[in-house]
């Protein structure tokens, strides 16, 4: 499950301060027989602690919500770090804490000073002041509650995995047709197009297996290139073979269609292959539609398995097939759903 959900919207600068700000102008206190520069004194008091209970405590609110990122499952986390680098966001929430801190001491300062003041002139400027030391410490953290901004925006989109559940990971170079594949099979409506990284995010569809529910990840494709140069995008993709897949469904386009040549396309499932060499992987050639009987043949010499499924996710022509063959031939898919099975009994 996402980790992220409980991140709320976060309000820039401007209209945290602005909000402060104006709930305390509201403030009205209860009628009184005290002198007026008692009452003064007592008002400008009051405001201050109305900043401090809406700007301050909404601020410990927004650190407060980030889980741990030392106790999160690891796919949560390096998805994070693709968005906004877990480092980044420490040091953002960390400037936070110290700035609701140095807040909290302007505040009980100005509230001794305001003790001592004499006329309502002296207690208003004593507040004034405040306000505006208040502000400049605020204004300090706002790259920081950028940062913050962004992270919370996009981490709550992440998508709810259920890990208990089999994982199916559409795996390949760009453009080669795995959310179309996605969109046959699954409630999911991935974005289609004809030019590369369409996909940038990953999105999950969700199967029914059996009895149980099983999920199919649509990811970004990945270029055949070492791990060091994969850009963030493509270690969404990554991090979703690593931590997620109980099997991988391999898509190639032997037509040049997808605009990468098929010897790319073969070493990157070669190298996946190596690299995850415990999660069960099944290459299947795509757009049989358009694609020559030489193309095809090519694909297979090439990769030099037998029986690869050939299909195509424009007319669906063996989508489904290969898919239950995939799910049925997945060992660690059926190990999954045969332990839920016992755990329903
Ligand atoms: N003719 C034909 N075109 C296909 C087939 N599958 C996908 N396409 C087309 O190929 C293009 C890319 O399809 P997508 O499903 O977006 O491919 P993708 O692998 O998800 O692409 P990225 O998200 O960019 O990595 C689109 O224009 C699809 O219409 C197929 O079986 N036959
Ligand atoms: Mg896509």
């Amino acid at each position: 499950m996402n980790p992220f959900t409980g991140l709320k919207y976060i309000p820039n600068t401007k209209e945290l301060l602005d909000v402060a700000f104006a709930r305390a102008s509201k403030i009205t206190l209860p009628k009184s027989r005290k002198p007026p520069k008692v009452r003064a004194r007592e008002k400008e008091i009051a405001k201050l602690n109305k900043v401090d209970d809406t700007l301050t405590t909404r601020l410990e609110e927004v650190v407060k919500r980030f889980p741990n990122f030392d106790n999160i499952h690891p796919f949560y986390r390096t998805l994070a770090d693709t968005v906004v680098t877990i480092d980044e966001i420490r040091q953002a929430l960390a400037s936070v804490t110290s700035a609701v801190r140095v807040i909290r001491s302007i505040i009980k300062e100005a509230n001794r000073n305001l003790r001592r003041a004499t006329t309502p002139t002296e207690a208003r400027s004593i507040r004034v002041a405040a306000y505006g030391r208040i502000s400049s410490v605020i204004r300090r953290i706002d790259s920081r509650l950028m940062v913050i901004r962004k992270a919370a925006l996009e981490y709550r989109r992440f998508p709810s995995i259920d890990l208990r559940l089999p994982v199916v990971v559409i795996a390949g170079f760009p453009n080669v047709g795995k959310s179309s594949f996605v969109a046959v099979l699954s409630s999911a409506k991935p974005e289609v197009a004809e030019y590369p990284f369409t996909t940038k995010k990953i999105s999950v569809g969700h199967i029914q297996l059996d009895s149980a529910g099983g999920q199919i990840l649509d990811v970004p494709g990945l270029l055949d290139r070492p791990m060091k140069d994969r850009n963030p995008i493509e270690q969404r993709a990554i991090a979703a073979i690593q931590y997620l897949a109980d099997v991988i469904i391999f898509l190639i386009d032997p037509t040049l269609t997808c605009g990468y040549d098929l010897s790319s396309q073969v070493a990157l499932y070669n190298e996946i292959r190596r690299t995850f060499s415990e999660i069960e992987i099944f290459p299947v050639i795509n757009k049989k539609d358009i694609a020559s009987a030489k193309e095809i043949q090519r694909a297979k010499n090439m990769m030099d398995i037998k029986g690869i499924p050939v299909i195509s996710t424009l007319t669906e022509e063996g989508v489904e097939q290969v898919f239950q063959d995939v799910i049925s031939g997945a060992e660690s898919v059926n190990r999954k759903l045969r332990d839920l099975q016992v755990q329903s009994l």
